[in-house]
């Protein structure tokens, strides 16, 4: 397919053209026009912090060289980032608290269409959590745990979710270091408050309490895939398909979009039981397709395709194929609804906090969330009556994807090789070189890039390095877009050792091939599992989580939610990779910690390279430093 300079998607590129002929104006347009963008913005000079302001510091060193209230470059770029950090952290463990509010009214018996369906990982969570599991029921236990993970939210001692899920060492050395953090909340609230006019004026101080916030939104993250799993099942390997391809003219098509299983996972059960109303529509049938992290949430436990991801969301709505769009919340862009009214497509909005105008509200509660799901559902069948017949553009292009790797689900699947110590074939496997290190691509698209090129040309060559890659988010969508969660394709991508591990345990499993390139851990909220996968590791060999040849990338990040994952990322000890400059660059004292200095406290640093060959290359010399330090 044709590529284009805003995506190597030849799907997106398509559509892009579809939307310039048809004068719809996109992200791309959009972006245009607000070159050239704020060079204060950029380094983070800017403050708006009170009602003096704003004010901006000159980043070649001239006048003026502080705010009004004498805060300088250092503190205007941390207080800058500390918000960004909250904010993530509010989101991650908004959609958590979501989740612990769903699973106390299910185990209340209030919310008859939720059930607990992984009985199994309720018990091995709860008993993480220090909660008693023996002679009691799954209620009971769910109640406990729902507990619990709510009382996270408030300040405490040190947050649970954090002292069971992490290394004993790293526990300690947060807690030495004052980076564990008290409450989810009590860590955002924090950081507004230390934020505020004439607050915290150290620029340590600030970047630390921006990453005890980050470890405030591993634990939310964390909290929302436990209970996830709980309600809606743990990940088992799943085929299904990915690009605007899945579309079908023919079809009732309806997307999930946003962030939550909450509401896509019951869309997905109701949408089977509607098939027959679809077809009495003319239809034949209806197509629940993803956007974003619901859409991997689906696809990961129900096999639900992947329409589209992140910068490209419009672009959906482009085919004119969309019958509706249901959302919940974060990543969906306001100009969606612009789009929709364009090409007749309806936006569904569900939750109080994401709501726009021109979108019909259905109020999405988890006490009538069937009653409510039909009535979506019948909202994208009505719509669909009135597109039936027209012509659409669906662009064929679409691949094949292997999902479903969850830890439980990469256990299983390594426990055929062997059945005690299912982690020791990928520990020798490691040792012996054919995998070299293990990297995890997590985080968004961002319209300062060519769609995916980062991406690919880090996962080509660090998959020819034999890197084992994960992915996460809108960076898995990314990859599973382009063949590389497809088994058919580790011939083309991966080195030798990789492709020989790859094919030792999809064989042992009898898949009759290899695993897929790349292996799909889930959502952005999902980035847990490669915590719980690196805590399993560290335990398994009895080093600490910085030892590990394990690094993160967010290549194309965009949103506050991927620079707050990036902080806890650093914060467990991972050299952290991102491929877009943060707005820190303003203050060389942050850039220096966060970059260099930060590694002498937890073990972790950031990359910060926009080049994808430059960073593949350091990415690989943190691996091999780790290794050599390990003795390998
Ligand atoms: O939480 S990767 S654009 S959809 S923030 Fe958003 Fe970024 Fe996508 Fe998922 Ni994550
Ligand atoms: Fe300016 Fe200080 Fe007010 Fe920020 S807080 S806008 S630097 S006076």
């Amino acid at each position: 397919g044709k590529t284009c300079n805003f995506s190597l998607d030849p799907a997106v590129c398509e559509m892009i053209e579809k939307a310039k002929q048809m004068g719809v104006e996109t992200i791309w347009d959009r972006y245009q026009v607000m070159l050239p963008q704020c060079g204060f913005g950029e380094t983070g000079l800017c403050c708006r912090h009170c009602l003096q302001g704003p004010c901006r510091i000159d980043p070649f060193g001239g006048e003026p060289k502080v705010g009004i209230c004498g805060a300088t470059a250092d503190v205007i770029v941390a207080r800058g980032l500390d918000r960004a950090i909250a904010s993530g952290a509010a989101g991650h463990s908004g959609h958590a608290r979501h989740l612990a509010h769903t699973l106390k009214k299910t185990a209340e018996g209030k919310a008859p269409d939720y059930a607990i369906k992984d009985r199994d990982k309720l018990r091995k969570v709860a008993e993480r959590q220090g909660i008693p599991t023996e002679n009691r029921s799954d209620a009971e236990i769910a109640l406990d745990l729902a507990k619990a993970a709510l009382s996270d939210f408030n300040e405490k001692e040190a947050v649970s979710w954090v002292v069971h899920t992490v290394t004993e060492n790293r526990a300690k050395v947060l807690s030495e270091q004052n980076l564990m953090p008290k409450g989810i909340d009590y860590e955002i609230a924090d950081i507004m408050h230390r934020t505020h006019y004439g607050a915290d004026a150290e620029p340590m101080n600030l970047i630390w309490a921006g990453l005890r916030c980050a470890m405030a939104d591993m634990a939310g993250s964390y909290i929302g895939t436990d209970i996830s799993d709980i309600l809606f099942g743990t990940p088992q390997p799943v085929v299904t398909e990915a690009n605007l391809g899945v579309l079908k003219a023919d079809a009732v098509n309806l997307a999930v979009h946003g962030h939550n299983p909450v509401l896509s996972d019951v869309i997905v059960h109701v949408a089977r039981e509607m098939e027959e109303e679809a077809k009495a529509a003319g239809a034949t049938g209806v197509n629940v397709v993803g956007i974003c992290c619901t859409g991997n949430e689906v696809m990961m436990r129900h096999g639900i395709p992947a329409c589209t991801y992140s910068v490209s969301q419009e672009m959906a709505l482009i085919t004119g194929a969309v019958d509706a769009v249901v959302i919940d919340y974060q990543c969906i862009v306001p100009a969606l609804a612009t789009v929709a009214e364009c090409m007749g497509t309806k936006i569904i909005t569900t939750t109080d906090v994401t709501r726009m105008p021109g979108a019909i509200h259905v109020n999405f509660t988890e006490e009538t969330a069937v009653e409510n799901a039909k009535e979506i559902i019948r909202i994208a069948i009505e719509n669909f009556t009135h597109r039936k017949g027209k012509p659409v553009d669906i662009p064929k292009h679409k691949s094949k994807v292997v999902a479903g790797f969850s830890v439980e689900a990469i256990k299983n699947a390594l426990a055929k090789l062997n059945a005690e110590d299912p982690l020791k074939p990928l520990i020798d496997h490691i040792a012996a070189g054919n995998i070299r290190g293990v990297c995890l691509f997590v985080g968004c698209n961002n319209v300062k890039i060519t769609q995916d090129q980062n991406f690919i040309a880090m996962a080509r060559q660090l998959l020819k390095e034999n890197v084992l890659l994960l992915a996460t988010g809108c960076g898995a969508g990314a990859l599973m877009r382009h063949g590389f969660m497809d088994p058919a394709n580790v011939d083309t991508f991966c080195g030798e050792g990789l492709k020989a591990v790859l094919t030792a345990i999809g064989e042992a499993n009898g898949l009759g091939g290899p695993l897929p390139p790349v292996l799909h851990v889930g959502s952005c909220v999902d980035c847990s599992r490669g915590v719980a996968l690196a805590v399993e590791l560290a335990n398994r060999l009895g080093v600490d989580i910085d030892r590990l040849p394990l690094v993160a990338s967010a290549a194309e990040a965009m949103a506050e939610k991927a620079v707050t994952i990036g902080h806890y990322a650093v914060t467990l000890g991972l050299p952290t990779h991102v491929g877009i400059n943060m707005p820190v660059t303003g203050s060389p004292f942050v850039t220096q910690l966060l970059t260099n200095k930060l590694q002498d406290y937890t073990g972790g640093y950031f990359i910060v390279e926009s080049d994808p060959d430059s960073a593949t290359k350091k990415l690989l010399a943190a691996i091999d430093e780790r290794r050599a330090s390990l003795g390998l």
